[in-house]
């Protein structure tokens, strides 16, 4: 049966008020807690589940001749992801290989294929989202919104804000002990010691979790060293780190018996030093950090472990200062970095490198769009062959649509078609099909209308093609307003079995146009660029990001206020583009694009410097929304100061 940890709300006015003592005591002497959970080589897991491999089988998933994903007996081989299945079976000839699942012509389905071929079939990540859903379900329900925010990072990638489930919960066991009889008299005077202990109170580490700080532990794993040394701490943020890591024990094993994966997970004080921890002691562990240790943990880490020092940015850093660890930077000053790598670049690796980091943990919006996309090569010189992929690419669409208003109600009120030939790279829009006349036929007609319309004398020989669903909204709106006015995103409920999806009467008018002259060409216009992914804005000041002033030796605070929310990222998952091959490509979380993999530290750098140019405009009281940037790369302005256009090298 489903559990959920949410604590159970106390029921008498004592019990309120015990509840709301430590709760009161909690917040004002404990801390953030963050917690990072990471699936084990996730599309791996998936396909051992579903083809009941054993877990001690080496297994790689392919697409076409590269490997996307690696299991850990396969890593223990020597197999990473960046080799090729040839090198692979070299490696470990009983390994097992598993294709990514593709769409085949003329089928509407994806499948998993004995033979798939680049030049017939097209890749469908379709598992893999699902697999995604069900985990961060699993998620959600152990932390609801009223008490936690859960982030999806990534497909397989999850950040939870976890101070006020944790306090909840450690408050929960007290006012627990109330039904039980004399129970009010020692709720009381437990409490009542721990809150009168001097060094705050004593926590009992048990084996599942490792503690990084705790004493006798391996100092950068948080391994156990000697089983007999007892396993204690004390303080409220160790109280609070003890309650986080059973929480997501409880998640693990919830994920782990329902659905079979496992995954890593790290918890500390913030987004930064939760998802470094959590990579510590992969796979299938939970590793812990105690607060006082933040600096002895990150002493001789490699600066380049560091989310956003992993690119060009940390290469600068590293070229400047001939720098290698974290703690070779402690030496210089706030001033000093600010003068080399601008105010903002500054300050926040002055920041970084001491553990501190305010990034807050937020609840992404749904994509906006959805989109399927093939690049040919060779080029498509026909129509015969266009028809076809058009046909893929919106049969694809439609499931994936279907699927989302299954869940969350929503529909789409544009296709746009984007082809890019010799002489175009455009894109055309227009009404998306109404649900109740819609099928993969019917989009990939109105796409197919809008190539016509083109000609194939521009559009042919065609390089690539994509096909998007855009505008999706649902019967509860598309949560601008509430967006606008600051609120938090929730989940978007129920639906209107009613309502075909259209919400107002241009939709409901371009609807009815369809049903009655279905022949009839789409009203459809071009845009000079291609279709727009949709790019997060950050809402966060300056103020708010780089708060935290603290004197070059410091800990890091045990008190940091959140910063302001930041506007949630949209996400949208796709294939890889097929040009390159696949073992190469990563596919960007925060912009849906796809890249080779050597762009991709470059392109993290490329939004790290957005969101401060972004910050940057709020203070300065810009228009940050819409300002269009295109700026050359540039070194160091006159000054000496880091531009933050730097770090732009593609839009
Ligand atoms: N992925 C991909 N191409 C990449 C990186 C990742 O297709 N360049 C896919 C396959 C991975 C999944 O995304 O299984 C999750 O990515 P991770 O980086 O979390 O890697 P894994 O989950 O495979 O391994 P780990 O145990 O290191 O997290
Ligand atoms: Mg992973």
């Amino acid at each position: 049966m489903a559990t959920s940890s949410k604590a159970p709300q106390p029921q008498s006015l004592e019990a309120l008020a015990l509840q709301k003592r430590i709760l009161n005591h909690l917040k004002a002497f404990g801390s953030r807690l963050v917690v990072h959970i990471d699936l084990d080589a996730f599309y791996c897991q998936v396909e051992m589940v579903r083809t009941g491999s054993p877990e001690d089988q080496p297994l790689c998933v392919q697409q076409w001749n590269g490997l996307i994903a690696v299991n850990y007996p396969a890593r223990a081989k020597g197999i990473k992801r960046h080799s090729t299945v040839e090198d692979a079976l070299k490696l470990c000839p009983e390994l097992t290989l598993v294709h990514v699942a593709t769409y085949a012509q003329g089928s509407h389905a994806p499948a998993y294929h004995p033979d798939p071929k680049y030049a017939t079939h097209k890749v469908s990540l379709k598992p893999y989202r699902e697999a995604s859903s069900r985990i961060f379900a699993i998620i959600e329900r152990h932390v609801p919104p009223s008490h936690g925010t859960v982030e999806r990072a990534s497909i397989d990638e999850a950040y939870v804000e976890a101070g006020e489930i944790v306090n909840r919960r450690i408050a929960a066991r007290f006012v627990a002990m109330l039904d039980e009889p004399g129970g009010s008299e020692r709720a009381l005077a437990e409490w009542e010691a721990m809150e009168q202990s001097e060094d705050g109170p004593e926590v009992a580490w048990g084996p599942e979790t490792f503690v990084v700080g705790l004493p006798d532990a391996k100092e950068r794993t948080g391994e156990p060293g000697s089983q007999d040394v007892p396993r204690k701490t004390r303080g409220w943020h160790d109280l609070q780190l003890h309650e986080g890591a059973k929480l997501v024990r409880e998640i693990r094993a919830a994920i782990r018996s329902e659905l079979g994966y496992t995954c890593s997970a790290g918890i500390g004080s913030n987004k930064m030093l939760a998802k470094l921890v959590s990579a510590l002691n992969k796979p299938d562990k939970q590793t812990a950090l105690r607060h006082a240790h933040v600096l002895d943990f990150m002493r001789d880490l490699p600066f380049t472990k560091i989310r956003n020092l992993g690119g060009k940015f940390g290469e600068q850093v590293e070229a400047e200062y001939g720098a290698s660890t974290v703690s070779d930077l402690w030496q210089y000053s706030r001033d000093q970095l600010q003068q080399k790598f601008g105010a903002q670049s500054g300050s926040w690796l002055f920041d970084a490198v001491r553990g501190i980091n305010s990034d807050e943990v937020v609840r992404r919006t749904k994509a906006g769009t959805m989109m399927s996309a093939k690049s040919f090569r060779p080029p498509l010189r026909t129509m015969d062959e266009v028809k076809h992929w058009l046909d893929v690419l919106a049969w694809e669409i439609h499931d994936r649509i279907t699927e989302d208003y299954d869940v969350n109600g929503r529909w789409s009120k544009t296709l746009v078609l984007h082809l890019k030939s010799n002489a175009l790279d455009k894109s055309r829009t227009c009404a998306f099909p109404p649900r109740h006349m819609c099928n993969g036929d019917v989009i990939s007609q109105r796409a197919f209308d809008m190539f016509r319309q083109e000609g194939d004398g521009r559009a042919l020989p065609l390089f690539h093609c994509s096909l998007q669903a855009g505008s999706l909204f649902g019967d509860k709106g598309s949560g601008a307003i509430e967006k606008f006015l600051g609120k938090k995103e929730e989940p978007v409920e129920g639906r209107d079995d009613d309502a075909d999806g259209f919400a107002d009467g241009e939709d409901g008018d371009a609807a009815d146009r369809q049903r009655k002259e279905p022949a009839e060409p789409q009203r459809t216009s071009w845009t000079s660029a291609p279709p727009q992914r949709t790019i997060p804005k950050q809402n966060a000041s300056v103020k708010s990001f780089f708060g935290s002033k603290q004197p070059p030796d410091t800990q890091p605070p045990a008190h940091s206020a959140p910063p302001a929310a930041q506007a949630a990222a949209p996400i949208e998952l796709v294939d890889a583009p097929a040009d390159v091959p696949t073992a190469e490509i990563f596919v960007c979380y925060r912009c849906s694009r796809s890249f080779p993999a050597p762009e991709r530290a470059e392109h993290e750098d490329y939004h790290f410097a957005l969101d401060l140019s972004r910050e940057n405009r709020v203070v300065l009281g810009g228009t940050a929304a819409g300002t269009k940037r295109k700026q050359p790369p540039s070194a160091r302005g006159g000054s000496g100061e880091k531009k933050l256009t730097s770090f732009f090298r593609r839009e």
